[in-house]
């Protein structure tokens, strides 16, 4: 018999496009040699044009799935992106609380890259108190960042993005990986930082285009990695090469966005293999 894949539970909301979130999440950590476990915590309507509609699991629901699969089978690492409720964040604040030894990738899904809002002002303060402290690393956008980190209620508060990794990580999580996309720069820079400041900053090509779904696939691919025992930085480094290249094979199924293809690479051997 085979042996057994690292396995990674990922904690998201269904995205019925297959673009992002929790078919996000499956895809990427598959393609990446490992077994998803998967707890649905919210369902949304969309399409690659836009977000229509989102319906919330019972708290209740959230924390029945997960403990059902963590009782039966060890975890390499948990992925948590788009949570749906207070009451969800605070049940799988309880449950990966019982699993400190795990290492927790958090992508803070404030809002979809088109503009979609997914949370709500309580839920961002809740995930800022429940779960950044018991986080290995967030990858926030640029924007989010600035929203996390920044006082909204004081204008002149206006942090440049070193200060919102530094005060992230004085909340509480381990490292910060901050997405530069949004920013005006030639290339999308993208900064690792640790409790010392920035540890490692990579720069990649912008790609044309717009791309629905590309925070669920980095936040899984360093899910991924480090299921599979990576130290951090190599593991952000492989990851975002591995987004990178699924951008770039990128396909528009529809009428909006590009959806990243996370199988690239079997395409390729396809392609070669002649069939
Ligand atoms: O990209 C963040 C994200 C995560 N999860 C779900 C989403 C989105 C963006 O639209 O729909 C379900």
């Amino acid at each position: 018999m085979a042996d057994t894949p690292p396995i990674v539970l990922t904690f998201a909301a269904s995205d019925p496009s297959g673009g992002a979130g929790l078919q996000a999440d499956i895809l990427t950590l598959a393609a990446m040699g490992c077994h998803p476990l998967s707890v649905l915590t919210a369902m949304t309507v969309q399409d690659t044009a836009g977000v229509d509609g989102i319906l919330a699991m019972d708290a209740e629901w959230v924390g029945d799935q997960a403990r059902a699969v963590l009782e039966d089978m060890p975890v390499a690492a948990f992925k948590i992106g788009m949570l749906g409720s207070v009451e969800n964040i605070a049940i799988i604040a309880e449950i990966v609380g019982d699993y400190p030894d795990v290492p927790l990738i958090l992508d803070p899904v404030l809002a979809s890259g088109r503009g979609d809002e997914l949370t709500t002002e309580d839920m961002t303060a809740a995930l800022l108190e429940m779960l950044v402290p018991q986080t290995t690393l967030i990858t926030p956008n640029s924007m989010e960042a600035r929203r996390l980190a920044s006082d909204e209620a004081n204008e002149d508060d206006a942090p440049t993005l070193d200060e919102c990794a530094a005060r992230l990580v004085a909340m509480g999580c381990e490292y910060v990986l901050i997405t530069g996309t949004h920013e005006q720069t030639f290339e999308v820079v993208n900064t690792l930082y640790g409790e010392s400041g920035v540890m490692s900053s990579d720069k990649w090509q912008r790609l044309p285009g717009s791309y629905h779904g590309s925070g669920c696939t980095l936040a899984s691919a360093i899910a991924a990695s480090v299921a599979h025992g990576m130290d951090l930085i190599s593991a952000v480094r492989d990851a975002q090469d591995f987004t990178w290249r699924s951008l770039k094979a990128g396909f528009r199924p529809g009428m909006g966005q590009y959806l990243p293809d996370r199988l690239f690479w079997a395409r390729d051997e396809a392609d070669e293999s002649g069939k």
